[in-house]
């Protein structure tokens, strides 16, 4: 029997999209199965027994634990310019968390429009920073196609996610790329602090001889598995450093004797924002691992 990839989950089973005919249809899985711990994650390629059950979770590429999937090629960090309003922290934490998972990513900006000439401008040479550091970084909006024809073309034949935040635009995006999705989008309703996610699920969509994903947004990202002295390890634009500073236990935290992260900002190979986001999110790892081994 031929390969089936798990495209979305719900009450009446999975539905699988079969490689070879290219058909979708809908499955259940025989018990529980997992594959190294974890369940049938969207992204999956599965086989079934002669029953039509699934029974087998074949090898994954990769995992993301958040939003949970399987077997990408590369993410897309997905970013507003505004609505909401762009935040180098939120985008070095999800770098961090992908790095970390040892998965490609690439920088999508959207609602550019926001933005004037001359913003959009100054914009574009701050993002050149993270081209510097090694991550493709593309512009969309409304009203104009911006990178859209360059994104369909990266992205053919490919398994590609869009993940970030709630109200992004990531839906819209997958709507721009092919209207047939019908991706159901939403204003960005603000709660008492919380967003409200118009996206629920993760799903798999068949595009152009390959996959895209599209992912619930968050509202609050937790780098909860890391140790403090891992994080800049996986973080952007640090991660290069690793292991070079005099002390093989360096924090890179700042004033620290013989660390090489601190030359590297005075020398403009860092940038001071990214440092502070570095030091900003190493706080909050620390606070986690304490909380950890005290539960
Ligand atoms: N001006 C402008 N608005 C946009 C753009 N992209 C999306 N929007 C608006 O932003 C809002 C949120 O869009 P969605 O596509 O639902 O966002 P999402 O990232 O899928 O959100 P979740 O599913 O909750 O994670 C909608 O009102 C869209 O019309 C854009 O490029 N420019
Ligand atoms: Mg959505
Ligand atoms: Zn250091």
């Amino acid at each position: 029997m031929s390969e089936k990839i798990v495209l979305s989950s719900g009450s009446l089973g999975y539905e699988l999209f079969d490689v070879e005919t290219q058909e979708i249809s809908l499955h259940k899985s025989r018990g529980t199965i997992s594959y190294k711990g974890a369940n049938v994650l969207i992204g999956d390629a599965v086989k079934l027994d002669e029953r039509g059950f699934i029974s087998e979770i074949l090898p994954r590429k990769n995992v993301l634990s958040r939003p949970k999937l399987s077997n990408v090629d590369f993410i897309f960090v997905v970013i507003s310019y505004k609505k909401p309003a762009f935040s180098s922290y939120l985008l070095d934490k999800f770098l961090t968390l992908i790095n970390s998972s040892n998965i490609k990513a690439k920088i999508l900006i959207t609602k550019v429009d926001l933005a004037s000439n001359e913003e959009f401008e100054n914009f574009k040479s701050y993002m050149s920073y993270y081209e510097h550091i090694g991550y493709d970084v593309y512009y969309t909006g409304k009203n104009s196609t911006y990178d859209l024809l360059k994104i369909k073309d990266i992205i053919s034949e490919k398994k590609v996610a869009f993940v970030g935040q709630t109200g992004v635009g990531k839906s819209t995006l997958l709507n721009q790329l092919c209207p047939d999705f019908n991706r159901k989008i939403d204003e960005l309703y603000i709660n008492s602090g919380r967003g409200r996610h118009t996206t629920k699920e993760v799903v798999l969509l068949p595009f152009n001889g390959g996959f895209l994903f599209d992912t619930p947004g968050f509202s609050q990202l937790e780098l909860k598995d890391f140790k403090p002295i891992d994080l800049a390890a996986y973080f952007p634009g640090i991660k290069e450093y690793y292991g070079k500073c005099h002390f093989v236990d360096c924090l890179h935290l700042p004033n620290t004797k013989g660390c090489q992260i601190e030359k590297a900002i005075l020398s403009n190979m860092i940038s001071a924002d990214s440092y502070k986001n570095y030091c900003k999110i190493y706080e909050e790892v620390k606070i986690n691992d304490i909380w950890k081994k005290k539960l």
